[in-house]
């Protein structure tokens, strides 16, 4: 599919709404406590669209989104889209600062957010006077209305506005390693594209698939697996309001809800597999498929969960700047430890510092090409400059390719390490001590020795039953000089309790190379 297969004027609430004619009774989102059909879903969207414009939004405005996975958010999505508008998916896990900075940098005049996030947003208001309405989603709050008013004398139909195919549809916060938070502005377009691309075209989901995503709705890897892939087949979405690092409410909402799709992240089949009662306390027998992305996941992991469930996991890399995911495994054609090979659709190149092609198995930056990329970022001329680049998006990450086409993730450019003037990439490092019975987790960067040289330096997180100490850090230095290159061993592990993340889960290097 190419964009130009699109109508001129498409709104991506077609993307729901395509569903009425068919299918719209048909039970399309089961969450606690909420259970809705395609056509309830839709109605409410409309009252939610109602209720914008009765705030004034004109299309080409922002609304921001603050809220956890619920039936409320995914009626504001459609909502926000349906006149025009464009929606802001905040991320829940940002701190006062952050939100004050994205509703500045958008200014946003109307803000919905959820009630147990009321807090950041309260301390906020007086700071952001161009917010001019604030809609809670429960409990009313001092200055706010709730979604219940908001939309209750909302008519349930609306005409949906014409959207160019490029216009914008949504405004995706990423957190860098570095400074401020990017907007990442994505188009009408570029929600169907991605949907078609991967979740069509390399997953296979169909009509009768469930999906259900630790990635929350916030993220476009959420948004895309767990809401637009579905509902551009008919499928149905399983949604979690919960944190998705207590393994046993995600295990007890997939034993309730009976998903066939499952998105997750390499950490979360990794504490999965922790637990001692996987099996016994939970019920995974409705899963067909697994999803991960985020970070890329270790051959161990996989082997270890498919033997164990005897489900696959499909690992496929995405970034928000291109909507989902790029590079992937297919149900049919799995390497472990690799993110497979290019979605069609997607032209990927690797290539050394002078954006030429590096030969088969070296590694180079990973470049790319496809018609769901966004344009730039909101207000970041020199940032947007260095990563989209004519018609090539520069990933910031290193990859290779093997004998076999499939590609595999070796780093961050900002990652990647010189031992002994040749590149060692901290993934293999890492996946090779993840494969260590007693580690739960590690995290690999680079630190001089005593010659000023740079060699790799290993953050462990032990398995519970496990005592740190010198014996066991000699032990860790030998298994990966047994398993790898000699080079790449780690020459420092330290164990700590847990790895610094960024809200999305990636590990921040960064402050691990500081401390
Ligand atoms: C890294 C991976 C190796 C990689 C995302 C699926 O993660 C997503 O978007 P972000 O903008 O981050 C993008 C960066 O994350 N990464 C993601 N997936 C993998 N590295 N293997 C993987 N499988 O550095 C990439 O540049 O937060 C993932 C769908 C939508 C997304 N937005």
């Amino acid at each position: 599919m190419k964009a130009s297969d699109l109508p001129l004027y498409y709104n991506a609430v077609e993307i729901l709404e395509h569903n009425l004619a068919d299918r719209a009774d048909k039970q399309a989102l089961f969450s606690d406590p909420r259970t809705l059909t395609f056509g309830e879903i839709a109605a409410e969207a409309n009252q939610v669209a109602n209720a914008l414009k009765a705030c004034g939004v004109r299309p080409g405005e922002y609304v921001g989104l603050l809220a956890h996975d619920s039936a409320e958010w995914v009626a504001c999505f459609f909502g926000t889209l349906k006149i025009g508008g464009i929606h802001i998916g905040m991320n829940t896990l940002l701190t006062a600062a952050e939100y004050d900075y994205i509703l500045k940098d958008s200014r946003a005049r109307v803000l919905i957010v959820g009630e147990a996030l009321w807090d950041r947003i309260d301390s906020i208001r007086e700071a952001n006077p161009q917010l001019e309405h604030i809609i809670v989603i429960g409990e009313a709050k001092f200055g706010a209305r709730t979604y219940s008013d908001w939309i209750g004398n909302e008519s349930t139909e609306c005409e949906p506005f014409g959207t160019h195919r490029e216009d914008f549809a949504t405004l995706n916060y990423s957190s860098g390693s570095t400074g401020q938070p990017k907007g990442i502005l994505h188009a009408h377009k570029d929600l169907i594209l991605t949907a078609v691309l991967w979740g069509h075209n390399v997953l296979g989901m169909t009509e009768s698939d469930r999906t259900f995503a630790l990635a929350k709705l916030f993220f476009t890897f959420g948004t895309g697996g767990n809401l637009l892939m579905p509902f551009s087949v008919g499928a149905s979405t399983v949604l979690f309001a919960g944190s998705p690092r207590v393994a046993t409410d995600v295990l007890a909402q997939v034993t309730k809800f009976k998903p066939t799709i499952f998105f997750n992240s390499p950490t979360g089949y990794a504490m999965s597999l922790a637990l001692p009662d996987l099996l016994t306390s939970y019920d995974l027998s409705s899963l067909r498929l697994c999803v991960s992305a985020g970070e890329a996941l270790p051959a161990p992991i996989w082997h270890q969960w498919k033997e164990t469930t005897g489900l696959d996991i499909i690992d496929g890399i995405g970034a928000t700047e291109v909507y989902h995911i790029f590079i992937s495994n297919r149900p049919e054609d799995i390497k472990p430890g690799a993110s497979g090979k290019p979605v069609p659709g997607f032209e990927v190149r690797v290539v050394d510092e002078n954006w030429e092609d590096v030969a088969q198995g070296e590694i180079g930056n990973l470049i790319l090409k496809g018609e769901s990329i966004s344009l730039s970022y909101l207000h970041q001329y020199e940032k947007s400059k260095q990563t989209f680049v004519g018609d090539w998006l520069f990933t910031g990450d290193k990859y290779f390719v093997d004998e076999d086409g499939y590609y595999h993730h070796a780093g961050r450019s900002d990652d990647m390490m010189k031992v002994g003037g040749i590149w060692a990439s901290p993934m293999e490092i890492e996946s090779t001590i993840i494969s260590h019975p007693a580690v739960v987790e590690c995290a690999v960067v680079g630190r001089e020795d005593g010659s000023d040289l740079i060699k790799p330096k290993a953050f462990v997180v032990l398995m519970e039953d496990q005592t740190a100490g010198p014996e066991l850090e000699q032990a860790i230095i030998e298994y990966c000089r047994e398993k790898m290159a000699g080079y790449k061993r780690p020459r420092w592990v330290e164990f700590v309790d847990a790895l610094p993340k960024t809200a999305t889960g990636k590990i921040q290097r960064f402050k691990l190379r500081a401390g």
